[in-house]
């Protein structure tokens, strides 16, 4: 099933072709924004040197750490009139990174993920419950306006409350639900302990973070469900960027949407299909927010072997990042954002670990923290009432719960060389 054949099986020429056309275009509208005006004339590049698609590489790359530093709007390439969409996803400090959306945005991205979900066989038959937060992460929003315009009726269930998600699940008869692997897990763990039964769910899609084969077939099992992959990212729109077909082996991305690399995360270098690097990406339909050879982080490849369906190339599902950003429970959390919130807190000082752990299927985040000698005392309601300061500044800028535990100061361990603050025990996801 097809939302749109002509575009999703172009022929390579063509959709070079169109790749160039449309790259040309946002190169020109990259030129309204002074960061990138400043790098093509720091790169001697000029827009109208760009001639081939291989002519990109002659242009620096985009990284998170760049759009940061234009907060809020210093990346916009239009009038903030024409904008009529905000979200924001985690920055690498307190300030998040802010995306912008024009009509035409919204519109394109909602036909994405249009797109990959009638690829996956879901119609205007369907009932589809939204498990995934609706605020300012592009997963509650863009998948909702996505499954409205294939006439699906959407339940925007959101977050939390599993005893009545499930419940709605049950009494509106939901055929497909999307959520993240994690939260998928817990659902089908609260399902089993409530011996509640999901008759009417076929589909299930999960994403916003890494998960694995081994977590597919317990969640198709738990839940009765074909799972299907779904990548994206805020900054190239949200959700819908790659996603699985039936075939359920790698990613179709879009090409006529964005144009694709793969590179060294060290040296840069372009890799060939099938050599694993770092996903790096140009949008090529963005009018407000253009962005040129953007470094995603996220490491996959580029497969080399066509697709039954006849759809364009596809990438293999993510494997991690190259850079130190955590994903816990769907959420973009970075160290250095933990330990700008440590440092504004004068009880504590700036000796901490974070431990990440999957508790019944769900991310947990404990941090320790050294208290400053001042603050120790040993008081316990002392103790208990920093430690909530602590969580909830914290939760203010990661968005996040954790938990917190104040320790002793001059207990936690001292590193030599690289610190590493971050001890990972999840596992194989
Ligand atoms: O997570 C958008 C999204 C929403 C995708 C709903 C899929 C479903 P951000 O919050 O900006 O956007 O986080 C993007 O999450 O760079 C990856 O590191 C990670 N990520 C997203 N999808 C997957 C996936 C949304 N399927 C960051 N597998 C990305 C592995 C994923 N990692």
């Amino acid at each position: 099933m097809f939302w749109d054949k002509v575009n999703e099986t172009l022929a390579p020429g063509e959709l070079a072709k169109l790749q160039l056309k449309r790259l040309k275009k946002t190169l020109n509208s990259a030129n309204n924004v002074e960061f990138y005006r400043k790098q093509f004339s720091d790169a001697g590049v000029r827009a109208s040197d760009i001639r081939t698609l291989e002519d990109i590489r002659k242009l620096p790359f985009t990284k998170k750490q760049d759009l940061r530093s234009g907060y809020p709007f210093g990346f916009l390439a239009v009038p903030l009139n024409r904008v009529v969409r905000i979200h924001t996803t985690s920055g690498t400090t307190g300030k998040p990174t802010v995306v912008g959306y024009t009509r035409n945005d919204l519109e394109a991205w909602a036909h994405l993920i249009a797109r990959n979900m009638t690829m996956v066989g879901l119609g205007e038959e369907d009932v589809f419950q939204n498990m995934v937060n609706y605020g300012m992460f592009t997963g509650g929003l863009g998948f909702h306006y996505g499954a409205e315009k294939i006439g699906m009726a959407v339940i925007p269930s959101a977050t939390g409350n599993t005893t009545r998600q499930i419940e709605m699940i049950q009494d509106f008869g939901v055929t497909a639900i999307h959520c993240t692997p994690s939260y998928a897990m817990h659902l089908a763990e609260v399902a089993e302990e409530r011996h509640a039964e999901f008759p009417s769910l076929k589909t299930g899609i999960f994403g916003a973070e890494p998960w694995s084969e081994s977590m597919r077939t317990e969640l198709e099992e738990k839940l009765g469900v074909t799972a299907y992959d779904s990548y994206g990212l805020s900054e190239l729109f949200g959700p819908g960027v790659a996603f699985e077909c039936v075939e359920r082996d790698g990613l179709h991305i879009w090409h006529d949407y964005y144009l694709v690399e793969i590179i060294n995360p060290e040296t840069g270098e372009v890799l060939g299909d099938g050599e694993r690097g770092e996903l790096v990406v140009t949008p090529l339909l963005k009018e407000a927010m253009p962005l040129i050879r953007y470094r995603t982080g996220d490491v996959t490849f580029r497969m080399d072997d066509g697709c039954l369906c006849g759809r364009m190339q596809k990438i293999g599902r993510i494997t991690g990042r190259s850079d130190d950003m955590l994903v816990i429970r769907g959420i973009n959390v970075f160290p250095s954002q933990i330990e700008h919130v440590l440092l504004s807190l004068p009880e504590v000082g700036n000796q901490f670990m974070v431990y990440i752990d999957r508790v019944n299927h769900l991310d947990e985040m404990s941090i320790e923290v050294e208290l400053n000698r001042e603050y120790f005392h040993g008081e316990l309601q002392d103790l208990t009432r920093m430690q909530a300061k602590v969580v909830k500044a914290l939760r203010d800028v990661l968005e996040l719960r954790t938990s917190v535990k104040l320790v002793e100061p001059g207990s936690l361990p001292r590193f030599e060389g690289k610190a590493k603050r971050v001890i990972d025990r999840r596992g194989e996801i």
